[in-house]
């Protein structure tokens, strides 16, 4: 605001020495404006000081933001903050975002997007997009940051998302196989992890099976035994 007032009253002061050198024509046509000039002259006057307050509370706003900047956004960390991915699928992602970031002002804004979609094989509508923007659009600006890009993936990965979606279409025609890897992982877990279990009951039901038949087998051998004795002692 005071930059504007600034510009402004630079402005009418050029105005102003632009209509001295001829004052007679400018009489008749200026003349409702030539009225408040000396008054807007003399706040000018004695607006050098008040322009020079403003010019100092301008820079002490400078100052002032390039100190609180840092404090207001934090520096982000995909891979403290995006722990699920490893570093190759991050870069990946990071690959891919500037990669479509044809304005490289590190936003993919609605067109790109809708670039990206067609590059991707599968085009969206004007609504679909907004749509698509708007599921992960954390600070409402209506693009996409790098972060809000990466959430895609994470909701993606934590099947969060519609199968039909476009976001969905975006995770598995990119090809960064973040969800299938995942869950892969899991999947691998509990396979080995049930066929353990199925390996160890297979060992108990042998152990148990053996017992039994070294069960029956003293109890055979007790009976031939018991056989021969009453043989022997009849
Ligand atoms: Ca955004």
């Amino acid at each position: 605001m005071s930059s504007e007032e600034l510009a402004r009253r630079l402005q009418r002061g050029l105005d102003a020495e632009q209509r001295d050198p001829k004052p007679g024509s400018q009489e008749q046509t200026g003349a409702d404006e030539e009225q408040p000039l000396p008054e807007r002259h003399s706040t000018a006057v004695n607006g050098d000081a008040s322009s020079e307050l403003t010019e100092k509370l301008i820079r002490r706003l400078d100052i002032h933001d390039s100190t609180a900047k840092p404090k207001q956004m934090k520096v982000f960390n995909p891979y403290s903050e995006f722990k699920e991915f490893s570093r190759k699928q991050i870069k990946d992602m990071e690959k891919m975002f500037k990669r479509f970031d044809s304005g490289k002002d590190s936003f993919i804004d609605l067109m790109e997007l809708k670039l990206m979609m067609e590059k991707l094989g599968a085009p969206q509508t004007h609504l679909g997009l907004k749509n698509m923007i708007q599921e992960v659009d954390e600070d409402f600006d209506g693009k996409l940051s790098y972060r809000e890009f990466l959430l895609i993936f994470r909701r993606a990965a934590a099947g969060e998302l519609q199968e039909e979606s476009g976001l969905m279409a975006l995770a598995r025609l990119s090809e960064i196989d973040v969800s299938t890897e995942g869950v892969l992982g899991v999947r691998d877990f509990f396979e080995t992890k049930v066929q353990a279990l199925s390996v160890l009951s297979k060992f108990e039901a042998e152990i148990r099976e053996e017992e039994k038949k070294m069960e029956l087998e003293r109890k055979q051998r007790r009976a031939a035994f018991k056989e021969l004795q009453s043989t022997f002692c009849s």
